[in-house]
């Protein structure tokens, strides 16, 4: 085993140090850096599994033209001759770039002066507009600049932590476990704002189910009543904020009753808020993915500047990054409205001074067209060369089937990523190769403006190249040698951060250009470093003594009005379906369905519905929905509970065509966006759930990847290989020709067992004693011990037909602790038995929750199921 190396989790925007030790054979084992400031060593369940995701059975290794493998040179003309062209002949619009807050500052500051600095257009958008767009919006409006002002260390210090829209329990996990310590040193409060409980609403005082979308009218409550309590701070706002009296107006007339929550839980709500000075307002994507996401994050703003809880030890809003590079993204300036370092677009003096650093041939004069705006353009032919790089938008965009045929219907697309299995590569007309995570090399900024090293520690496989090189080359090949002849990526790192120096130039707040003259050396050995880092610089914090970059140096208060979300409920799509997503799954599954302990926590897309409504629509446990939007549908397992409001629907957002083809939930979501900064509202649509009445149902198990063809499917990997979930509308004629079609046995040997008249059918494929597949129908959901089974193939094994474990080898459940994959059964079971009282006593006993810690709130669940109900 060589030494360890320092690099950063390519997951999410906490982004937390790992130590990585590579096999010497491409594998590499994982662990929690101690020494990293923002995680000391803790990892999430994600970021322990990242082992399990760097093989190579996915990837694609070398350049596709029209699907058949090319030399890099080849494909690189190509690329740069199609947009040199297509600009030649229909002007620098008609080419775009749609990039992702998971690429490196150096990958993110090559495609946006590539585009912008040379190309002469501002078509570069970024997922970042479906992630964070809003909060930049919001920032940019209250600060004049989009600054996040907080720490860290603020949530080691506050005395309330309000989570408002965000799910931090999974979604940033090693923070929400940074507070639950905290909360064991002093008496931290935890209030959760969010339409649904989440495992986040486990560790709450408080939680407010709140209307979907009535955020803005919450925080104007709170704001009418710090002004009325007169728990402002008029020396604040005398000196630093503007609008003061406009936005408290507003907020008084403005029904806190639209909330939909009790006038006691909003006074609760405002008595926690306003008598405790540390508060840190949390939030993410409950606030920003919304029509109003731009009010909803100036509403929160807003209470903080009118009592000046900002920039001090312990309080200020905090907009928690989604993606590990979201802020990195942020500070190139990646989206299409702004330029570089903070410095707009708009701004002539900006826009020059750039260009003369640059030494670039054309300067777009003004903002290009948003995500959604410019898959638009891309459909009526505006657009006519897309280049797509590390994201999947035919996935996570809304009006997602729309956005599919787009991309396949666009005359030319570049897609660069690491696998070809994606819903987007698969129209590429060239296919660019990428380094993954273990392979590439640079630097990313986290959610508190800390900026990390990524190292490489595995040599790149096959002929994949790093983003940055990738498009340095395309550059090259369009003719512009001079701006893009790096020959590593400390020196795009060292060209970013002098450019970053005009931007101080002209007083902005993103400045490293300290690091302009570093070495390969001193990159090399860069430690993780907050921005500003000066020794002035107030604990890395910003505006306690005001100091806003608007020109009069005041922060604005803004004046807002609650609108509803925009999709209306009609009694033809009468539910309101909220969106997000799960502990153990990335986005659209490319990485964290490589993991068979990931995919063991929830393994099928599904449908949350309250109790009544499916009471109401005659819908029983396990049976699968159709839900149907004006824009789409998709078939998700049921799943009944009263975490979710009557008349309220979640679904999670990760499932593809390559996992479960029915159930794209972006399918569903229209293409509505907040006025202002263009994010789509992906957590509001308006759909109709029905019954979907499968004519038969289906469990698989196998060791090799199965390869289903019904109206119904879903995939996860196993520790042995295969399971997958199966529905169909019509009857099975020959159920073992389907089967051996299904996993691609012909002649192996079959055991079966069945009753015809029920429809029941048990087939296990066998080579000698060894199970290799194993499928399971009948005309109802299927009902068998699924995580028992999963366990079986490959194995010698003579349970199978019976579809569940003896007595004496009991179900574990599904996967609840992915790190000691302790199942739900096994923690039940536990909790009755051993009398089990406490998440610590669980642990003790079980080893479950004790190492990464973020199937705790799970735990806490189960802990209050478990004493009333015994395990199936
Ligand atoms: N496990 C995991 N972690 C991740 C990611 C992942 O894919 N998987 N992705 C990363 C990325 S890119 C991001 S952006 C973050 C997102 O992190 P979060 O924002 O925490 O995640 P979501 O689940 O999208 O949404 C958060 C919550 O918003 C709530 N919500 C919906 N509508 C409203 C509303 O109107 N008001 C309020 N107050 N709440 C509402 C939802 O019920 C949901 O619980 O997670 C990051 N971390
Ligand atoms: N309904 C709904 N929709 C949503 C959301 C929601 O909450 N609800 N959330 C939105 C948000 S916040 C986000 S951030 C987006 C995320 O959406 P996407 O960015 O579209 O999703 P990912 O799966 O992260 O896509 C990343 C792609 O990059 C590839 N990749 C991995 N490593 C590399 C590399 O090193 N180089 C290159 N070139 N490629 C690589 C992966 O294989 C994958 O195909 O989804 C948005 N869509
Ligand atoms: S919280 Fe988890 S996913 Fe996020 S950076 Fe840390 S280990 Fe990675
Ligand atoms: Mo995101």
């Amino acid at each position: 085993m060589g030494a360890e190396v320092r690099s950063t989790c390519p997951y999410c925007g906490v982004g937390c140090g790992v130590l990585l030790s590579p096999d010497g054979a491409g594998g590499l084992s994982v662990r929690g850096d101690p020494d990293h400031p923002t995680n000391r060593g803790r990892l999430c369940s994600k970021g322990s599994a990242l082992a399990e995701t760097v093989g190579l059975g996915e990837r694609q290794l070398v350049p596709l033209v029209h699907g058949t493998e090319a030399a890099w040179k080849d494909a690189l003309t190509l690329v740069a001759t199609r947009l040199r062209k297509t600009v030649e002949a229909h002007g620098p619009d008609s080419v775009a770039f749609y990039v992702s807050g998971q690429m490196l500052t150096e990958d993110y500051y090559v495609a946006n002066k590539l585009m912008k600095g040379f190309i002469g257009s501002a078509n570069i958008d970024t997922n970042s507009r479906l992630c964070m767009a809003s909060t930049v919006a919001g920032h940019r409006r209250a600060f004049g600049t989009d600054t996040v002002p907080g720490t860290y260390e603020d949530l080691d210090e506050a005395d309330l932590v309000v989570l408002v829209g965000s799910n931090l329990a999974w979604c940033h996990p090693v923070l929400y476990q940074r507070i639950m310590a905290a909360r064991e040193r002093r008496p931290l409060r935890l209030v959760v704002v969010d339409p649904r409980r989440t495992a986040s609403c486990e560790g709450a005082d408080l939680h407010l189910a709140l209307e979907p979308g009535s955020d803005v009218a919450l925080f104007n409550a709170l704001l009418a009543e710090i002004a009325r309590r007169g728990a402002d701070d008029p020396a604040y706002v005398a000196a630093h904020v503007s609008g003061y009296a406009e936005a408290v107006a507003a907020a008084k007339a403005s029904d806190p009753a639209i909330t939909g929550l009790s006038p006691e839980e909003v006074r609760d709500f405002c008595d926690l808020w306003i008598g405790t000075e540390r508060v840190v307002t949390i939030f993410s994507q409950g606030v920003n993915q919304s029509s109003s996401g731009s009010d909803k994050v100036n509403a929160i703003l807003n209470c903080h500047l009118a009592t000046g809880r900002i920039g001090r030890p312990g309080m200020g809003p905090f907009s928690v990054t989604g993606q590990p590079n979201a802020m990195g993204g942020r500070e190139v300036g990646g989206l299409t409205n702004t330029l570089a370092c903070h410095l707009e677009i708009g701004n002539p003096a900006h826009r020059a001074a750039v260009q003369a650093f640059w030494r670039s041939p054309a300067m777009p004069e003004a903002p290009g067209l948003k995500a959604v705006e410019m898959f638009r353009a891309v459909a009526d032919g505006r657009i006519k060369a897309l280049w797509v790089i590390h994201s999947n938008p035919a996935v996570t965009l809304p009006e997602a089937d729309l956005v599919r045929e787009t991309i396949a219907a666009c005359p030319f697309v570049v897609v660069s990523d690491v696998t070809t299995r994606t819903d987007t590569a698969r129209h590429a007309h060239v296919f660019l190769p990428a380094t993954a995570w273990a392979e590439k090399s640079g630097t990313v900024t986290n959610s508190d403006r800390r900026i990390s090293r990524q190292r490489a520690v595995v040599a790149a496989p096959g002929e994949a190249r790093p983003d940055w090189r990738i498009l340095a080359e395309v550059a090259r090949r369009m003719g512009f040698e001079e701006g893009f002849g790096w020959t590593s990526e400390a020196e795009v790192f060292a060209e970013h951060a002098a450019l970053s120096g005009i931007a101080g130039g002209f007083g902005l707040d993103f400045d490293i250009s300290n690091r302009a003259g570093l070495s390969a050396a001193d990159y090399d050995a860069m430690p993780p470093f907050r921005w500003p880092d000066g020794p002035a610089k107030q604990g890395g914090r910003f505006f306690a003594e005001g100091g806003f970059y608007h020109p009069d140096g005041k922060a604005r208060m803004l004046p807002l009005v609650p609108r509803p979300p925009a999709a209306a409920l009609t009694p033809e799509h009468p539910f309101r379906l909220n969106t997000g997503r799960l502990r153990d799954q990335w986005h659209t599954m490319t990485r964290t369905a490589l993991s068979p302990r990931l995919s063991a926590h929830l393994p099928e897309p599904f449908a949350d519905m309250h109790p009544e409504d499916a009471a109401r629509l005659g819908l029983s446990p396990a049976d699968l929905v159709r839900l149907t939007s004006p824009q789409g549908s998709a078939i998700l397992r049921l799943r009944i509970t009263s975490d979710v409001r009557p008349g309220q629907l979640f679904a999670p957002m990760h499932w593809t065509g390559e996992t479960a083809p029915a159930a794209r939930i972006d399918a569903l979501v229209a293409a509505v966006t907040d006025p202002l900064s263009g994010q789509p509202e992906s957590k509001a649509a308006a759909v109709a759930a029905a019954r979907f009445d499968a004519a038969w149902y289906g469990f698989a198990i196998s060791t090799t990847r199965p390869a289903p063809d019904c109206a119904y499917w879903a995939l996860a990997r196993t520790t042995r290989g295969y399971r997958a979930e199966l529905a169909g509308t019509e009857a099975i004629a020959d159920p073992e020709a389907f089967a051996r079609a299904l996993f691609g046995l012909p002649d192996a040997a079959l055991q079966m067992s069945r009753d015809a008249g029920k429809g029941r059918w048990r087939m296990a494929f066998l080579r000698g004693e060894t199970l290799l597949a194993a499928l399971y129908l009948d005309r109802a959901p299927v009902r068998l011990m699924r995580d028992f089974l999963a366990g079986l193939p490959g194995t010698e094994t003579c349970w199978a037909l019976a579809g569940k474990a003896r007595g004496d080898m009991p179900d574990p459940g599904a996967v609840v602790c992915s790190c000691y994959a302790v199942g739900r059964n096994t923690i039940l079971r536990a909790i009755s038995a051993e009398g089990l009282r406490s998440v610590q006593a669980i642990g003790a006993s079980l080893s479950a929750g004790t190492n990464c810690g973020s199937c705790k709130a799970e735990l806490a669940a189960l802990l209050n199921e478990g004493v009333s109900e015994a395990a199936e």
